[in-house]
């Protein structure tokens, strides 16, 4: 873990901290290479891709109704509630961020012009399984799918050696209210959704997270189906003042810590007491932790930086552009209102980010190492489209008549113009 005052980073530290990710280059090739066999040989290439990475032998690949209603049985009727709470909560979120269905505006007498929305009709979520199993990013990517209206929506998810899958994913599933379930993951899940095979539905858009080669995946199949946007290891940076309690400031960044060796925990704050305090108490907690050996290698990527100033606390986050962001200062309004790129933010000393990983209702599933500057995270509009409408009268269109006739024949595009003047002969 780094330690020292803003301004006497390094240009190669300050590099490091901003400039994290970005090892996708590699797998391209072999990412291209599995694309294409499924694109070939669909199912086959599907079941022998996870005999070879999963080590499962499978036959179906879709996981059926009864199936799934059979392992949600035997899970815990507490955890299905739990599940169900968060599910209820994720979607009135969601259902706050629908935009009017359809809406016209008079921009002139004569000139109506208006706009529907309309969702996609089928979308894939993707859902990583193995040491990042997650019930809750079914919950995350599903919710949202279905309160835009998406027709189909199906779920991928790798399964075990054994070849079943998580039965608290299934039941996320189902709560969420997924279509179809397949048990693939990894490139060969991504490839399945995007080209469809004999058992695989082919849908419209790819979301949900993934690692470099599910990522690398998601980039290569653009051509047959939209994707959300890069979604790699999480990270937190935590923008904190004296008023900000140390053991709590401390846990959220272990909390981000035990997600992957590659995650990123950074602190920067006013108050070199607190600096002092995180620095200790990371160290104190981090022996704590259960995933000791994830969370030692990923606090190697962690920074407690002291700044002079708040503003100096702002700008660094615009420029590490953060997955989650923490404010926990006095005045967080201000910095608040300061705040250009972030995924998600969580204000307050009462808001830590595993609320909104779970059950407080935002979505979990944002762009990271950077991809903030350009993304916004998972939000309804991923399953949404717009058209443009126009309701002209005749006087309306007497109005724009010169303006379209002379750039038309301008632009040498005379059938234009005489579309217009075909109105008033
Ligand atoms: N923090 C992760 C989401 C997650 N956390 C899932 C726990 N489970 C990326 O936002
Ligand atoms: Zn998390």
């Amino acid at each position: 873990m780094l330690y020292k005052k803003l301004s006497e980073l390094t240009d190669e530290e300050r590099g490091r901290i901003i400039g994290r990710g970005g090892e996708l280059a590699d797998v391209g090739d072999t990412v291209a290479a599995i694309l294409k066999d499924v694109k070939q040989n669909g199912d086959a290439a599907l079941r022998e891709y996870t005999k070879k990475f999963d080590g499962a032998d499978i036959e179906a690949i879709e996981i059926s109704k009864e199936e799934i209603d059979e392992a949600v049985k035997n899970v815990d009727p507490a955890l299905l509630a739990h599940l169900e709470f968060a599910a209820s909560n994720i979607r009135k979120f969601h259902e706050a961020q629908m935009p009017k269905k359809m809406w016209f505006i008079e921009i002139s007498p004569g000139i109506e012009l208006g706009q529907k929305v309309t969702a996609l009709e089928s979308v894939g979520a993707y859902v990583p399984g193995g040491r990042a199993s997650y019930p809750s990013t079914a919950l995350m990517t599903i919710v949202p799918a279905k309160v835009a209206g998406v027709k189909n929506v199906v779920m991928c998810t790798p399964p075990g050696k054994d070849g079943t899958v998580n039965p608290l994913t299934l039941a996320a599933a189902k709560v969420a209210g997924a279509d179809h379930v397949y048990k693939i993951g990894g490139v060969q899940a991504v490839a399945g959704m995007a080209y469809g095979t004999e058992s695989v539905l082919k849908v419209d858009k790819i979301v949900g997270p993934g690692n470099v080669f599910v990522t690398a995946a998601k980039m290569q199949v653009r051509d047959m189906a939209e994707i959300d946007f890069p979604a790699g290891p999480s990270e937190v940076l935590i923008i904190a003042d004296d008023s900000c309690n140390a053991r709590m400031a401390a846990s959220d960044m272990i909390a981000q810590a035990e997600h992957d060796p590659n995650s990123v925990s950074v602190i920067i704050t006013t108050s070199e007491k607190l600096a002092e305090e995180v620095r200790d108490e990371v160290v104190r907690q981090a022996a704590k932790t259960l995933r000791t050996e994830i969370v030692a290698t990923s606090l190697e990527n962690a920074a407690v930086l002291v700044a002079d100033s708040m503003d100096e606390c702002i700008a660094f986050s615009n420029e590490f552009a953060p997955e989650h962001l923490e404010i926990m200062v006095e005045d967080s309004d201000a910095v608040l209102e300061g705040i250009e790129h972030a995924g998600s933010i969580f204000v307050g000393n009462y808001s830590p980010v595993p609320v909104g990983d779970y059950a407080s209702g935002t979505n979990h599933v944002l762009p990271t190492a950077g991809y903030a500057r350009i993304y916004s995270g998972l939000n309804i509009d991923h399953f949404l489209k717009s058209s443009s409408i126009q309701k002209i009268s005749k006087q309306g269109l007497e109005t724009l008549k010169d303006s379209v006739i002379s750039i038309a024949e301008k632009e040498g595009l005379k059938a234009h113009a005489d579309s217009v003047r075909a109105r008033f002969e």
